[in-house]
């Protein structure tokens, strides 16, 4: 396929000890060549590093090594430059405009990549896991996604496409010549093909939930009373003074963020204004707040003053988050207590941790139950596939529901020809995930949302 020669800045817009310019199309060993002085970069051989300089008329841009790739084994399967400069701005800008004024074009956010799905050397699933690569900021998100770039996502979805495919190929078939080939009994056969399809199709669907915890983190509301020790905590998880601790309830009246990494999971945690009736005007609004948070959190850590008898505020928060994920602790445990376990579980079934703040004892059972509710307590990430985009999780739905009516289809007795069209439905949803049969427009608007240079 012939293609225009794009170029773009493929490294960070900040000054560093080195940049790279990248080239690829047809003509990108051309058009390096001849702004390049140090060799003759057509005659050189693939897959080789050339010194040299960047040269515009009589004037020297840079000094640089060039890394020249040939078709076909490269990053978008085309003739591929990359020319690392000194990594200043304003350096990597005039070497760009070099190449342009060669006779290339800048690249579109994503395009190498881009061009490298359509030329087939990744499906679309791996071409949107390299964003998600870049982006990823913690350990799971990094292993999620190199897994999804290396073709794990791919190889489970062609699995399922090619179970689909079959029996729409054999349904064709015996319409087509029913004298050989017998729809006897095939009914049963179908439905038994087809349940275990739509039972991996929804363990793929689930594994988005923790799929989408791991990209973004996990939203956690810390509540409770005021003077419980909630900004304590967070400063404790934060381990830094981020929250302002005073002996004086009602110190805490805005919601307050900090992101925290707990074993390569992120947590945003939100301290929130203590839980009271109140006639102060800004603490109520802060405690409504805290109420609006809890609808919006992923997880809740109830906070307790072990010290403080339980009450009112109390009960209405345990009634508040009983259908939520959450955990609560039971604070100031170096204090003496008036609060027991035993207390609380009469009003809540969420697990009880015994706490200190102060002290930074139990945090790590904290850190356990985290682990525990999220991710079944083990996140082993080696083998399993994680979903972690959207229009995937889509696409798996979609397919879903079409399988469904292939069932319901059979329990309804109806000819077979119904069974083809939802089969046919459920394998080209199934196929929009790798890219099989996304419509252009389709493919325009994922690329859109990449960055500069890749
Ligand atoms: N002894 C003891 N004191 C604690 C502990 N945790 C917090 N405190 C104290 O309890 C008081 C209140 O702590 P904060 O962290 O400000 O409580 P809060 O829940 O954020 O309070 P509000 O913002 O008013 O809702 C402070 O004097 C803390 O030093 C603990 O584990 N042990
Ligand atoms: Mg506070």
């Amino acid at each position: 396929m012939e293609s225009d020669t794009i170029v773009a800045i493929s490294t960070a817009m900040s000054n560093a000890g080195i940049g790279i310019v990248r080239v690829s199309g047809d003509e990108a060993i051309r058009i390096t060549n001849s702004i390049f002085q140090g060799c003759d970069l057509e005659k050189a051989e693939s897959h080789t590093i050339h010194y040299g300089h960047i040269v515009v008329g009589n004037e020297t841009v840079d000094e640089v090594l060039v890394m020249l790739m040939r078709a076909p084994r490269t990053y978008t399967r085309e003739d591929v430059v990359e020319i690392n400069c000194h990594g200043g701005v304003y350096v990597l800008q005039k070497v760009m405009e070099a190449v342009l004024s060669a006779g290339a074009r800048p690249a579109e956010p994503g395009e190498f990549t881009k061009r490298a799905f359509l030329n087939g050397r990744i499906d679309l699933s791996q071409a949107e896991s390299v964003m998600d690569l870049i982006s990823s900021t913690n350990e799971y998100a990094r292993k999620s996604s190199i897994s999804q770039l290396n073709g794990a996502l791919s190889k489970e979805i062609k699995a399922l496409r090619e179970k689909v495919l079959y029996e729409i190929a054999y349904i064709e078939s015996a319409l087509d010549d029913p004298e050989h080939i017998s729809l006897d009994g095939y009914p049963e056969h179908l439905k038994e093909v087809v349940e275990p399809v739509i039972s991996d199709i929804q363990k793929l669907i689930d594994s988005a939930d923790d799929g989408s915890l791991l990209k973004n983190g996990i939203n956690t509301a810390i509540v409770g009373k005021p003077n419980a020790g909630k900004s304590s905590l967070l400063n404790a998880l934060a381990k830094k003074e981020r929250a302002i601790v005073t002996d004086i309830p009602g110190t805490t009246r805005d919601t307050l963020e900090e992101q925290i990494l707990i074993h390569g999971i992120h947590l945003n945690i939100i301290d929130t204004a203590g839980i009271r009736e109140t006639e102060d005007v800004v603490e109520s609004i802060g405690v409504k707040k805290s109420f609006e948070m809890m609808e919006h959190a992923d997880f809740i850590i109830y906070v307790v003053d072990s010290s403080t008898p339980l009450d009112e505020n109390d009960f209405a928060i345990m009634e508040r988050i009983k259908d939520e994920k959450a955990v609560i602790l039971l604070n100031k445990t170096d204090l003496t207590s008036v609060v027991t376990e035993d207390m609380i579980r009469e009003h809540s079934s969420h697990k009880i941790l015994p706490i200190s703040a102060k002290n930074l004892t139990g945090l790590d059972a904290l850190e356990e139950e985290i682990k525990h509710l999220f991710f079944h307590g083990d996140l082993r990430m080696n083998d399993e596939v994680y979903i972690t985009n959207e229009r995937h999780k889509y696409a798996l739905v979609s397919s879903k529901k079409s399988l469904e009516l292939v069932l319901r289809s059979i329990e309804d007795d109806m000819p077979e020809d119904f069974y083809s069209i939802d089969l046919m439905d459920a394998y080209k949803s199934l196929g929009d995930i790798i890219g099989e049969s996304v419509e252009d427009d389709l493919v325009e608007e994922i690329f859109s949302k990449f960055c500069m240079g890749k």
